[in-house]
C-alpha cells in the first residue's frame, strides 16, 4: 500500500458519498451521511488509520493531505445539500398556496413598535430625581404588607376614625395591600438609625369606586427625613425647592393646617394654580384646575409623630423628622392637564402616545 493507492481508493469513496448526498431528500438524511463518512468511526477515519503503515515520511504526508482535502470537499458538499433542502422545506411550507413562489425580500418589513415609559412612571421618576438632587435616597418595598406596618406602626390603631381614610384590600392570612407607601418608611427606620433621608415611590391600593379622580390603585411618592434638630422650617424649605424645581421658579406654596395620625403638626400643601399662572393672571374665572381659588393641593405633610418614632426604637427626645406624601397621578394630571385618572389605566394608545 502506498499513498497513490490510498488516493485512488479515496476517489472512489468520495464519488460514492457525493452521489449519496445528491440523492438525500431530507436534512436529516444528510446528517446521517455526515456521520457515516465524517463521523468518529466513519469511512474517512478508516483512511487515517492506514497512514501509520506507510513507508516514508513523504508518503505519510501525501496520504494525510489527500485525506484532509477529501474530508473538506465532502463537508462542503454536505453543507450545500443541507442548505438546499432547508430552503426547500421553508418555501414548501410558506408557499403551499403558491408553490415555488419563494420569499419576496423586496417586501417592506414589519415595523417594530417601540414603547415608551408610562406618564405615571415618568412623573414618579422626575419627582424622585428632584428630591435626589437634595440628597434623598430612593427606597422601595413590598405592595403586600402587614396590618402592623400599614396601620399600627403609623399610629393608626384599630377603631381609630382615620382608619377609614387608609382602608384597603385584605388578603388571606392577615396580610393586606398597602394603602400608602409609609410602611416602607417604617421598614427603613426599623433597620437603620438616623439620619434618614429618603423618598419612597410605589403603587398603593384603596377600595375607592373609580371615578374621574379616584382609582383603587394609584401611585405615591412619600418622603421622610429624620435627624437631630429637623424642624418644620426644613420641611418648608425642602418642599419649596421641590415645587420650584418641578413646577417652575415662579410657583408659590401655602401650608394649611390639617390632620394625619402619623404627623403632628400636619399640613396640606397647595401651589399656585399652574393653569392660571400660565395665562399670567392670579386666577382665571372658572378655571377647571383650581375651581376659582387660584390654589391647587399637591401634597400632605407634617412632623413625624413622636409615637411613630418611638415605635421604631428612635429616641423622640433626641430626634425629630418631617414626612410628606403625594399622589403621582394627581401630580401628572396637573402637569399635563389630564381631567380623568382612568385614562392612565385604559391602554388607550392615542392617549399614551402624547407623552
Ligand atoms: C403623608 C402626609 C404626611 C408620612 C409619614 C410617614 C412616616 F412613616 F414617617 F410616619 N411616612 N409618610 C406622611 C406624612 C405621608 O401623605 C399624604
Amino acid at each position: 500500500m502506498d499513498s497513490s493507492e490510498i488516493a485512488a481508493r479515496l476517489e472512489t469513496v468520495e464519488a460514492e458519498a457525493r452521489s449519496a448526498v445528491e440523492a438525500a431528500q431530507t436534512v436529516a438524511a444528510v446528517a446521517q451521511l455526515r456521520t457515516r463518512y465524517l463521523g468518529r468511526s466513519g469511512v474517512l477515519r478508516g483512511f487515517t488509520g492506514m497512514i501509520a503503515g506507510l513507508a516514508s515520511g513523504e508518503e505519510k504526508a501525501a496520504a494525510g493531505q489527500s485525506i484532509n482535502s477529501a474530508k473538506m470537499r465532502l463537508e462542503e458538499t454536505l453543507c450545500a445539500r443541507e442548505a438546499e433542502l432547508g430552503r426547500a422545506a421553508i418555501e414548501g411550507d410558506a408557499g403551499a398556496a403558491r408553490p415555488r413562489a419563494g420569499f419576496d425580500f423586496s417586501l417592506p418589513g414589519t415595523r417594530p413598535r417601540v414603547g415608551r415609559r408610562h406618564p405615571v412612571y415618568a412623573t414618579m421618576e422626575a419627582i424622585c430625581e428632584t428630591f435626589g438632587r437634595m440628597g434623598f435616597g430612593v427606597e422601595v418595598g413590598p405592595e403586600i404588607e402587614t396590618g402592623f406596618n400599614n396601620f399600627e406602626a403609623l399610629n393608626i390603631p384599630m377603631e381609630h376614625p382615620s382608619r377609614d381614610a387608609f382602608d384597603t384590600f385584605y388578603l388571606q392570612g392577615g396580610l393586606l395591600l398597602r394603602s400608602h407607601t409609609s410602611p416602607v418608611q417604617i421598614r427603613v427606620m426599623t433597620r437603620q438609625k438616623p439620619p434618614v433621608r429618603i423618598v419612597v415611590p410605589g403603587k398603593v391600593f384603596r377600595p375607592d369606586a373609580p371615578d374621574a379622580s379616584h382609582s383603587p390603585m394609584f401611585h405615591q411618592v412619600e418622603g421622610l427625613m429624620v435627624d437631630e434638630g429637623v424642624s418644620f422650617a426644613d420641611l418648608k424649605g425642602v418642599l419649596t425647592v421641590f415645587a420650584r424645581d418641578f413646577y417652575g421658579p415662579n410657583v408659590r406654596m401655602r401650608f394649611r393646617p390639617s390632620y394625619f395620625p402619623f404627623t403632628e403638626p400636619s399640613a396640606e400643601v397647595d401651589i399656585t394654580c399652574l393653569l392660571c399662572n400660565k395665562t399670567g393672571q392670579v386666577h382665571v374665572p372658572g378655571c377647571p384646575v383650581c375651581k376659582y381659588s387660584g390654589w391647587v393641593e399637591i401634597l400632605g405633610a407634617g412632623m413625624v409623630h413622636p409615637r411613630v418614632l418611638e415605635g421604631v426604637g428612635y429616641d423622640a427626645e433626641k430626634y425629630t423628622g418631617f414626612a410628606f406624601g403625594m399622589g403621582v397621578e394627581r401630580v401628572a394630571m396637573l402637569k399635563y392637564e389630564i381631567d380623568d385618572i382612568r385614562l392612565f389605566t385604559e391602554n388607550n394608545m392615542a392617549f399614551l402616545e402624547q407623552f
